[in-house]
């Protein structure tokens, strides 16, 4: 009964298919590791803040003992909007917040302890900074993520079995009550000396054991399977291994994580460039401050970063393939100082007015090698404004180049390049030239592109600008040029 129409179907299928194969060239496959859909998703965000506010915001400390009384915490004129304005405005787009830090302090009544903004006098013990920030996230389209201090200096029972299960519990109440959280991050500080409920003693733990992170990860993955777990080794986003706000020339979003863990010593350089073939795609995050200190000290009024020095952290974080998480702590009135936001509007307009004509645009660009010399793989493909189209070579080509052509002479100051990293993290080398008699002459080098690389040209001039690939783990996939 059937026949007749899938006859028809099967012969439309034999035509297309013999159609489409005279072109048919297939995309590159894959190399080692790829982003999660999630971790794509991370790398577009390339702005986040982190608010670091807590009680050592009115005690002057960057890390509380734990003993503080929840009285002092009481800011004045606190507006949360204004805080999360200042960061739309800058053109951040997500906003972590120390939900509690190392003394213990939770910004949320949390039902577990007392110690916690319940018992201060901000808003008479009503008051719940997490609901604010997440809510005025939301309210500003920023996602909202969190950090909650694995070492507790307040807590009786760090060290054993107990607190483990009262962390666990604190996750459940920030995953349950706040809505979306796209990133956690746990922070590798971890243990020393506190209060612990009196104490006041020195504690130590096994810190590859005794969070029994595996358990705790999969407990929030349940609640939330969206978030990511930053942590210094992941194990979805790890830590860039300083936080003197850069990552490292060469930087691969590929590490072998099976001897990492949070708190290992001495591996701040693997941080910090990640490993050629590493075995899993963990892409480092820079975190640094505005300010000296992480958290709000009246004396570091006049120390605010510059608008000039954060566009110099942009190029070494962003500008390196990572993403910046810029910490902007509120003082004690509940506002970022005007010295913070002024910094902020500074940043953003350098950068508004740097990369505000794309050269790049009107160039002409050509390759010589296309892949399987199909349009699909063109190398218009890098100036049509379309992340998801990309200029690529046949597999075994992986020494090759393309060019742009301005028509005239043109001043340029920064390139910028982007690999299409759904197909993996590839080049290891390359070169920019310019014309020079009737050779290329070559003005800068890289190394690792990943999701974006900024190089500095220094104002050089020319009318013509070649990209040309000496090393790559396959052939390059390449679906963004920029000049400026
Ligand atoms: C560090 C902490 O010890 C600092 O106080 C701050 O929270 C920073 C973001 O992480 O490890």
């Amino acid at each position: 009964m059937n026949r007749l129409p899938n006859l028809f179907l099967t012969l439309f299928f034999l035509v297309g298919l013999s159609c489409s194969q005279k072109h048919d060239v297939f995309p590159p496959q894959p190399i080692g590791p790829i982003p999660s859909e999630d971790q794509l998703a991370w790398h577009e965000m390339e702005l986040n803040a982190f608010i670091q506010f807590t009680i050592n915001t009115f005690t002057d400390k960057e890390w509380g003992y734990g003993d503080e009384s929840p009285e002092l915490f009481d800011p004045s004129a606190i507006n949360v909007d204004q805080w999360i304005k200042t960061l739309k405005e800058a053109g951040f787009k997500g906003v972590i917040l120390t939900a509690k830090h190392h003394d213990g302090f939770a910004l949320w009544p949390s039902k577990y302890t007392e110690h916690s903004i319940k018992n201060s006098p901000f808003q008479s013990g009503q008051g719940d900074i997490v609901k604010l920030v997440s809510e005025s996230a939301q309210k500003y389209g920023l996602k909202f993520g969190t950090y909650l201090s694995p070492w507790d200096r307040n807590r009786a029972d760090y060290g054993k079995d107990s607190y483990v299960e009262y962390y666990r519990n604190q996750l459940k109440e920030l995953f349950t009550g706040y809505g979306p959280v796209f990133e956690m991050w746990f922070d590798g500080a971890n243990g020393g000396d506190g209060y612990y409920g009196g104490a006041r003693e020195s504690r130590t733990i096994d810190r590859q054991l005794y969070y029994d992170w595996p358990t705790t990860l999969a407990m929030v993955d349940s609640m939330q399977p969206q978030v990511l777990f930053f942590s210094d080794a992941g194990p979805d986003i790890r830590w860039v291994g300083n936080e003197r706000g850069f990552a490292g020339e060469t930087n691969w979003n590929t590490i072998t994580p099976d001897t990492l863990y949070a708190g290992k010593a001495g591996i701040e350089e693997l941080l910090q460039h990640g490993t050629k073939g590493g075995s899993r795609w963990i892409p480092a995050e820079v975190d640094v401050s505005i300010r000296p200190g992480w958290f709000y000290h009246q004396s570091q009024d006049s120390l605010v970063r510059s608008a000039g020095n954060l566009f110099q952290l942009y190029l070494t974080s962003v500008g390196r393939g990572s993403n910046l998480l810029l910490n902007v702590p509120p003082d004690r009135r509940g506002l970022f100082h005007e010295k913070d936001v002024a910094a902020l509007q500074g940043f953003r307009k350098i950068l508004d007015s740097v990369f505000n004509v794309d050269l790049a645009q009107s160039a002409r660009i050509t390759a010589e090698s296309i892949r399987g010399n199909d349009e699909r793989y063109s190398p218009s493909n890098l100036n049509d404004g379309n992340g998801d189209t990309y200029w690529a070579t046949d597999d075994e080509v992986i020494q090759a180049a393309f060019e742009l052509d301005f028509g005239a002479s043109t001043k340029m100051s920064y390139l910028l390049l982007q690999e299409y990293i759904p197909l993996g993290q590839r080049v290891a080398a390359f070169e920019v030239q310019i014309p020079k008699g009737d050779q290329w002459e070559t003005i800068a080098t890289g190394t690792t592109i990943g999701y974006k690389r900024i190089l500095e040209l220094e104002g050089v001039e020319a009318s013509k600008l070649r990209i040309k690939f000496t090393d790559a783990l396959g052939c390059p996939v390449i679906s963004n040029v920029g000049v400026y």
